[in-house]
């Protein structure tokens, strides 16, 4: 029977909507198209008392995409710098990773560059430059980045804690004099003076009593080891809170949080709170990395209270990561971590010459991996896609890091964290050992790196060649 033409396009469409999300989005196009402009941008953190303090960032608050749906992103460069955007803990093309000078040339004042991308990973992301890195993530030139799952995850509400510190001047402008400063790039690195959440200071986020919400936190500072406290823990109601994804990746299973949460430079977890059904009011959010807590952030708890969940969550659904299990290493290399004030570094290789600490401290140099300060020429280790790979990262100095591997996430032995969860970056106390482990993905070059940014610039950086 010959449908007419009216009915059968009613049946097209229905079919279509019928098909899984991944196939229905290639029929419908190529890649959804989302323009990201960099450009300065004014905050008013301090009322009419002061100029409104100028920053550089992009024109959104964060950037929302979906697991599995192809984008292709323009990136309109409307600073004065050159600059490249990083997509930190997403795995994808090489091409794509943002990092001038090895994946690709920077962007020009005025130029453009498109992004082209797949995030088969639903998680907590985020974007930042990764050119002159130590200045433009300073000036705030980044972006958290949600990749939302395929299926929805119930909560009642999504919140982002992004955690920053900033130097600003007496004028409450940013301390642009101040960058560069070795002595703080051999100690913790730069630190700031004024903390934002959300890239504000002291927001309220309003919250229902007795609603069940999904926390996404991230430092996006420097260098500050950020540590929240009583994101949702009070000393007089039993408030219950699980961690369920580190660095993006879901935990097998979610985890009973433990106050504080302690995050180095680029870490993010994704927490569950239930906020208790008997608050009103205002509620603190501490950072306590200092020896005095400060109330970074408030929830606003509004009546009346919504229906509790009694319940402990479920998992987030797995993103497709390879499984590990016992499978024997195919590469087994050392990463020394040296140098830094206190650290005893005699000597290091700076672009291909030997150097006595002093003429290291000339280039601005002052930490070292395996020797080597700054990006070597050949790559710690070369594997091919698929291969296993263990790196025993030895913390040889007298300072905390926060290691970063770029396109890959990794399991690790350290005790810091429970067994199983996957990371893209880790926290590494001084004088701390520690295996990673993980699957080489798509072929090139990867970057390994302190994340404590001033750390990276100083000498701590350097990078694995995946081949296909
Ligand atoms: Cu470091």
């Amino acid at each position: 029977m010959a449908l007419k033409r009216r009915e059968f396009l009613k049946l097209a469409a229905t079919s279509l909507c019928a098909l899984p999300l991944g196939i229905q989005a290639r029929l419908v196009y190529a890649g959804q198209k989302i323009e990201l402009i960099l450009q300065p941008e004014q905050r008013a953190w301090f009322g009419d008392s002061y100029q409104p303090t100028v920053l550089w960032g992009l024109d959104r608050e964060v950037l929302r995409l979906k697991q599995n749906q192809p984008v292709e992103i323009v990136v309109k460069n409307q600073l004065p710098e050159a600059t490249s955007l990083h997509w930190h803990g997403l795995r994808i093309d090489n091409a794509m990773d943002g990092v001038s000078g090895l994946t690709q040339q920077a962007i020009e004042p005025g130029e453009e560059f498109v992004y082209r991308f797949t995030p088969k990973d639903a998680g907590t992301y985020w974007v930042h430059a990764h050119h002159n890195t130590y200045q433009q993530l300073a000036r705030g030139l980044y972006l958290p980045l949600i990749v939302e799952e395929s299926t929805e995850y119930p909560v009642d509400q999504d919140h982002l804690l992004v955690l920053d510190d900033w130097r600003l001047n007496k004028d409450a402008q940013l301390d642009l004099k101040s960058l560069g400063n070795m002595h703080e790039w051999s100690h913790g690195g730069r630190m700031g003076n004024v903390l934002t959440v959300n890239r504000q200071v002291k927001p309220r986020l309003q919250v229902r009593a007795g609603s069940r919400n999904r926390l996404r936190v991230l430092n996006a500072a420097n260098s500050r080891i950020m540590a929240s406290s009583r994101i949702m823990a009070s000393e007089f109601t039993g408030v219950n809170a699980w961690i369920v994804a580190k660095d993006g990746q879901p935990l097998a299973a979610p985890i009973r949080f433990e106050d504080p949460l302690i995050l180095a430079p680029a870490e993010r977890y994704d927490l569950i709170v239930d906020i208790p059904a008997d608050w009103q009011g205002e509620q603190p959010i501490y950072e306590v990395s200092t020896q005095k807590r400060y109330a970074g952030a408030f929830w606003d708890v509004l009546l009346p209270s919504v229906a509790i969940h009694h319940d402990s969550p479920t998992a987030l659904p797995a993103n497709p990561l390879f499984s590990l299990s016992d499978r024997k290493a195919d590469h087994h290399v050392q990463l020394m971590m040296e140098g830094g004030a206190m650290g005893g570094l005699r000597k290091a290789v700076y672009q291909n010459k030997s150097m006595g600490v002093r003429e290291l401290i000339q280039h601005k140099q002052i930490w070292a991996f395996n020797g080597v300060a700054n990006l070597p020429d050949e790559p710690l280790l070369t594997a091919k896609s698929g291969d296993v790979v263990e790196i025993v990262m030895d913390n040889n100095t007298r300072w905390p890091h926060g290691m970063h591997l770029h396109g890959h996430h990794f399991q690790t032995n350290s005790n810091r964290y429970q067994e199983g969860i996957w990371h893209d970056t880790l926290l590494m106390e001084r004088g701390e050992k520690v295996v990673i482990r993980f699957q080489a993905g798509l072929p090139g070059k990867w970057l390994i790196h302190c994340h404590m940014i001033e750390h990276q610039a100083a000498g701590m950086v350097t990078w694995f060649e995946v081949t296909a």
